[in-house]
């Protein structure tokens, strides 16, 4: 069997990484339709070889359409994924709009591959840097129920999209060369810096960010007691998000064993022989599905806590991977 296949934001950094993940993977496509603004109207796309031109995102881009994967920002999700389901495709969703949502389900299949099913045209791919994160937590919580998460994140340019990236380079360039650096896509300069400020601020001091990082850990692990407590921090890598995790959890992990569950768990390999400096780090993750775990030791601050560090690649593990592994549970 193959399947018409629709991708909303082709243009964007995740979407190109969707076209390279189907592509990779030999996802079975019939037809390729690829969506994205107006201004990219014409503008050719590669996959397998062949150019696609792009069309522009309309309530009528989806007749015949199986699978559409859509990625280009929450408000086109909102006012356009309800036109897909209409047509008879199911949608899985990178943006934030449906992810909380009751009737949607919330999927990381490493973790929770059973909700995919129970979804009523949306199902919802998690936040880049919670996805990372339970890939890690699961192992072990299926050992001893996790209590507590205190994390900080280091995040690349890549989760703001593409022209973030691009204004990361050109800040860098602009230095080299002696030129005015310029900020416009973020706030704040991020060469030679970093920022504690990813997406806007809520009433209780944390970001948006932070609270997915809560909400989304509880509905993807079906525990709605876990506590999360992140601090979400913007740093000046081109791709792959870093987060440094403290776990606390009901009986005691020891490193020893948390190296050993770690192991066996689908989507996770474990780099820690800090001898030898070998850690994961962003520079190497970056272009790779797996997540990558090191730094694994014993919280000496708390009973039964366990630290480490995770690194996953957030356009591919982060975002395209997620969703095009959801669609893959689907066709089965
Ligand atoms: P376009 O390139 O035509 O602007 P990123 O997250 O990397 O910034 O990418 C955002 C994606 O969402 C791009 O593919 C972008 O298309 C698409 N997009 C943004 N605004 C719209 C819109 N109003 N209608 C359709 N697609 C949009
Ligand atoms: C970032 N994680 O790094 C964000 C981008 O909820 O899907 C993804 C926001 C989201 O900027």
């Amino acid at each position: 069997d193959a399947y018409n296949v629709a991708i909303a934001g082709a243009t964007g950094a995740v979407g190109e990484t969707f076209l390279q993940i189907l592509e990779e993977r030999n996802f079975p496509i019939a037809e390729l339709r690829l969506l994205a603004s107006k201004r990219s109207v014409g503008k050719t796309l590669k996959f397998k070889g062949k150019d696609y031109t792009v069309q522009e995102l309309t309530h009528d881009s989806f007749k015949d359409i199986d699978i559409a994967l859509f990625s280009a920002g929450g408000g086109r999700s909102l006012e356009f994924a309800p036109s897909a389901v209409k047509a008879g495709a199911v949608v899985v969703d990178n943006s934030s709009a449906y992810r909380m949502d009751d009737e949607v389900p919330l999927v990381v299949p490493e973790v929770n591959p059973q909700d995919a099913f129970k979804h009523k045209g949306i199902i919802a791919n998690p936040n880049c840097t919670t996805i990372i994160m339970v890939v890690a937590l699961q192992p072990l919580h299926a050992y001893s129920r996790i209590k507590k998460v205190v994390v900080s994140s280091y995040q690349s340019s890549s989760g703001a999209g593409a022209q973030a990236m691009q204004e990361l380079m050109d800040q860098t360039k602009a230095w080299a060369e002696g030129k005015e650096i310029k900020a416009e896509k973020f706030a704040n300069q991020l060469l030679f810096n970093v920022f504690p400020h990813i997406d806007s601020f809520t009433a209780n001091g944390y970001t948006k960010e932070e609270m997915k990082m809560f909400n989304e850990t509880r509905k993807i692990m079906g525990d709605k007691d876990i506590k999360v407590s992140a601090t979400c921090v913007r740093v000046p890598v081109l791709s792959a998000h870093s987060e440094a995790v403290t776990v606390e959890t009901e009986k005691e992990i020891t490193p020893e064993l948390a190296r050993e569950l770690f192991s066996k768990a689908p989507g996770l390999i474990v780099k820690d022989n800090p001898e030898k400096s070998e850690y994961p780090m962003p520079l190497y993750v970056a272009g790779q599905d797996d997540c990558y775990v090191g730094r694994i030791r014993k919280d000496i601050s708390a009973d039964n806590t366990l630290s480490f560090w995770v690194v996953g690649d957030q356009l591919r593990k982060g975002a395209a991977t997620n969703a095009v592994q959801i669609a893959e549970l689907l066709i089965k």
